[in-house]
């Protein structure tokens, strides 16, 4: 009859009828490790409500931040800050809090930070890389990537459609989303699609996934993980793991860490929990919405 189902339900089937208070924080999915990056909060693409959905909805033991988590370069000309944004400062603050240690890798985009590296605010650290040895025992580099581009020559999709034009693609990406979720599409990747098509920018995602798997082996890792090319995936390359976070401006991805050493890529747009989230803010507004007309009725 209530139409608010509680978000525990979903991940206890076996006590539908429990009167006791439901423990929340046991019966989140917990992971070993999460790896994040490129959320480029301060711009207008920043999916941090997204981000803050999927940080509360999991517990973690380690929470890793591969770079461009600010975005100092387009701040530069103009900070566009919500408040979704400082609700994931205080939800990662909570975080470290709870005796989870927090790692900020620096990213190009927040280079700013990279002369206070090796600092440490409480349980976060600040880092240009750090090692992370999984829970099978494999040592992986944890960086944001930006550092290899330079070996990688051909096709820089990012550099040749230039800041300016990736900055109108987004425009234009938006525009198109707002008619379609306004009848009722889903949301749809315009610079997803121009990326998966051009196919330089492919060469480009190639290349850079052989160079940094290719540092990665050179440096005697067993794998990598990193981000920089918003372009998620899990991979083996030349013997090596290659892991990338994906970003939080587009496609909304993640990787994680199972207790067993296991990874694995969470898309969170298409994750039942992310669709259960949706669906009680929906309803809470149709809630709002009869409120008000009833009201002024
Ligand atoms: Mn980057």
């Amino acid at each position: 009859m209530n139409s608010d189902i509680p978000l525990t339900s979903h991940f206890s089937p076996s006590t539908p009828e429990s009167t006791a208070p439901p423990d929340r924080q046991r019966q989140k999915p917990h992971f070993r490790s999460v790896f994040i990056s490129d959320v480029h909060l301060g711009t207008k693409d920043s999916k941090a409500s997204q981000l803050n959905d999927f940080l509360k909805l999991h517990r973690f033991d380690q929470v890793y931040l591969v770079g461009d988590i600010f975005d100092g370069w387009r701040m530069r000309n103009g900070i566009h800050w919500h408040k979704s944004f400082n609700r994931i400062i205080s939800r990662v603050l909570k975080i470290s809090k709870n005796k989870v240690p927090v790692y900020y890798i620096t990213g190009n985009h927040d280079e700013f930070l990279r002369k206070f590296a090796n600092s440490r605010f409480e349980n976060i650290q600040l880092l240009n890389r750090i090692d992370h040895t999984t829970a099978d025992g494999r040592r992986l580099l944890v960086i944001h990537g930006d550092q290899f581009e330079s070996v990688t020559h051909c096709g820089r999709f990012l550099k040749l459609i230039g800041d300016r034009g990736y900055d109108l693609l987004m425009f234009i990406n938006r525009v198109i989303n707002r008619f379609r979720t306004r009848y009722g599409y889903g949301f749809w990747s315009f610079s997803g699609y121009l990326k998966d098509h051009i196919q330089r920018a492919q060469r480009y995602i190639r290349d850079y996934e052989y160079a940094v798997s290719h540092g990665a082996k050179r440096q005697k890792y067993d794998g990598v993980v990193c981000g920089h090319i918003h372009q998620a995936a899990i991979k083996k390359i030349d013997g090596i793991d290659y892991y990338n976070t994906g970003d939080w401006v587009e496609s909304c991805t993640a990787i994680v860490e199972h207790h067993n050493g296991e990874m694995e890529l969470i898309h969170w747009l298409e994750h039942p929990l992310h669709f259960e989230m949706e669906k009680m803010r929906n309803q809470k507004l149709k809630r709002k919405k009869r409120k008000t007309l009833t009201e002024s009725a």
